[in-house]
């Protein structure tokens, strides 16, 4: 044989409500996939270790205050940041599980009644996942969850919004379910990067 070539890494996105468990099955998903001999690394945005994510890091804390588009804007930048690692990872065959990404970023902005269309064009042209979960976990459930409520959006009202908003991104046609051992997880493709 000609050399080998390498088969491209998957993009698996996890995505959810807070403390809907999207931390703890990513995680997951990355040792049982490293334990099968599967190249992967996980990820999640926002990536608060870089400058744009501190500042990210510094309004989720409440430690300053900005504008919902400014705020917008710089976790989307957030991601565009990360784009060519994720690419280079990508194309060496290394799979990519993402805990948060751009359905996130549209879910929480358009909650607070921000246009949809305009929350999701700042992040067209990103990868699109091959396979996005959503941690379909009912947010009075979350709530009883250890540490719910310590950072800005962590409020019920909010989150149940949030949660209508990711239905409304969510295309019809579920990959599959349920996921790993969480019942209330499903699995599916969404349209918004496509
Ligand atoms: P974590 O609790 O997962 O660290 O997220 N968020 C996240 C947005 O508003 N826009 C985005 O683009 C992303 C990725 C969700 C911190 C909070 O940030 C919100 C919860
Ligand atoms: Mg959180």
């Amino acid at each position: 044989m000609m050399g080998s070539t390498i088969r491209r890494g998957t993009l698996i996105v996890l995505e959810g409500c807070d403390r809907s468990g999207k931390s703890t099955q990513a995680r997951m998903l990355v040792d049982s996939l490293t334990q099968e001999g599967h190249p992967s690394k996980l990820m999640r945005f926002p990536d608060r270790t870089t400058t744009l994510g501190k500042t990210i890091n510094d309004y989720l804390t409440s430690a300053v205050e900005m504008s919902d588009q400014a705020i917008h804007l710089l976790f989307s930048a957030n991601r565009w940041e990360a784009m060519k690692q994720m690419e280079a990872d990508l194309n060496a065959g290394t799979t990519l599980v993402v805990d948060r990404y751009a359905f996130s970023g549209v879910a929480f902005t358009a909650a607070k009644g921000l246009d949809l269309q305009w929350c999701k064009n700042p992040d067209t042209g990103l990868y699109a996942p091959d396979v996005t979960i959503y941690m379909d976990l009912p947010v009075d459930e979350a709530m009883r969850r250890g540490g719910f409520g310590e950072e800005r959006y962590e409020k019920e009202d909010f989150q149940n919004k949030v949660g209508q908003v990711f239905m409304q991104l969510r295309t019809p046609e579920w990959k599959y379910q349920p996921f790993l051992s969480c019942p209330v997880a499903h699995a599916c493709h969404w349209k918004l990067l496509g």
